[in-house]
């Protein structure tokens, strides 16, 4: 399996999280995609190669103009303004406030923006999401040219990334603009399948009303997890997008055996629906000794869990997401891939 993959994704590299009340260094680090690609290397997963550039209207669209060119220009505005530190949100439109308005200041913007302030913007962040959103078009186009399975190592991640807001370490849904990338060239319909710990409120919300993506997701239940407001299995889709959302929350301390359960239930639902491909977001944080998660996969499960979506005998790109537990997301990761290809050929 090709992996595509860029050294820009280095330039997302915030010095500072919000989170338990104090400003400590991101779990979402350069780090993790150095692991990955030393995994790809040293296991031999297959070619390297690097992402080209895709025309901005394939970003375009899944995310609003206005949206991209707040991301584009957030860290000039923001030094330029006088600010010392990172930027990081302090305000957002609450229940009583309809906040359908974009504010002029770019403190308002912030939070008209963002969906969570644990992601704060850093000189290079804009660019390393445009890199990471190139990785997924070209491993998109690598399906497209017929290849059975890809890897896009993108960083930063993506999944919570809605048309119009950032957050969770998120800023383009990679994910979502690799599906839309694979319906434009010719595919009729695209399950996606969201394996990271968190549910993909972002890609739930794109595709929500539509009926050429179906969406399945499986995670923490968000009671207990972020995002905390989306992600309930009462969440099944609308309009023209009606039964095709399929929410699989599951409670602390899930092991591999009832994780798969639920793995086979999303399965049975992309056979019925009947996708040309497949696109598997894929975060490595529901691993045991991951730092912000809570299921109790082990390292090895990760191999079944690669041979099972294999079976499904379907064109697979799949696109990195979380995993936190550094030094073991490189396994984890490509443990996936490999059982994926043992099966698959
Ligand atoms: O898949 N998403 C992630 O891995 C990032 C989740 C961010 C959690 C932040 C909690 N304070
Ligand atoms: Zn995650």
């Amino acid at each position: 399996m090709k992996t595509v993959y860029s050294p820009d994704h280095i330039l997302r590299n915030a010095k500072t999280e919000l989170t338990g009340g104090q400003l400590v260094t991101p779990f979402e680090c350069p780090q993790r995609a150095d692991y990955v690609l030393a995994a790809i290397k040293f296991q031999q997963l297959g070619a390297i190669v690097s992402p080209t550039q895709w025309p901005r209207s394939c970003v375009e669209s899944i995310h609003d103009t206005g949206y991209l060119t707040f991301l584009d220009s957030i860290w000039q505005r923001w030094t330029l303004t006088g600010n010392q530190g990172e930027a990081i949100p302090n305000i957002w439109p609450s229940r009583s406030m309809p906040g359908l308005h974009i504010p002029n200041h770019i403190e308002g913007q912030l939070g008209y923006y963002s969906l969570a302030g644990e992601t704060s913007i850093s000189e290079g962040t804009a660019q390393a999401a445009w890199a990471s959103a190139n990785v997924a078009l070209s491993a998109a186009d690598l399906i497209q040219k017929g290849e059975g399975s890809a890897f896009a190592l993108c960083r930063p991640p993506g999944h919570h990334a809605s048309k119009n807001q950032y957050g969770g370490y998120c800023f383009i849904n990679n994910a979502a603009i690799a599906a839309q990338k694979l319906l434009s060239d010719g595919a009729n319909r695209v399950a996606i399948l969201d394996v990271d710990f968190h549910h993909g409120n972002g890609t739930q919300d794109i595709f929500y009303q539509r009926s050429d993506v179906l969406f399945c997701s499986i995670h923490g239940d968000p009671m207990e997890a972020f995002p905390y407001f989306l992600g309930f299995a009462n969440e099944t889709g609308k309009g023209a997008g009606l039964g095709l959302n399929l929410n699989l929350p599951l409670p602390r301390g899930t092991p591999y055996h009832l994780w798969h359960q639920a793995l086979i239930r999303a399965i049975s639902k992309i056979h019925t629906f009947e996708a040309d491909a497949l696109v598997i977001s894929l975060g490595v944080d529901t691993f045991e000794n991951d730092p912000i998660s809570f299921f109790k996969l082990k390292s090895d499960d990760f191999i079944d869990m690669g041979k099972t979506i294999a079976s499904m005998g379907l064109p697979t790109l799949f696109v990195m997401e979380g995993g936190y537990a550094v030094e073991e997301i490189g396994t984890n990761t490509v443990n996936v891939l490999k059982g994926f290809e043992n099966l698959a050929g």
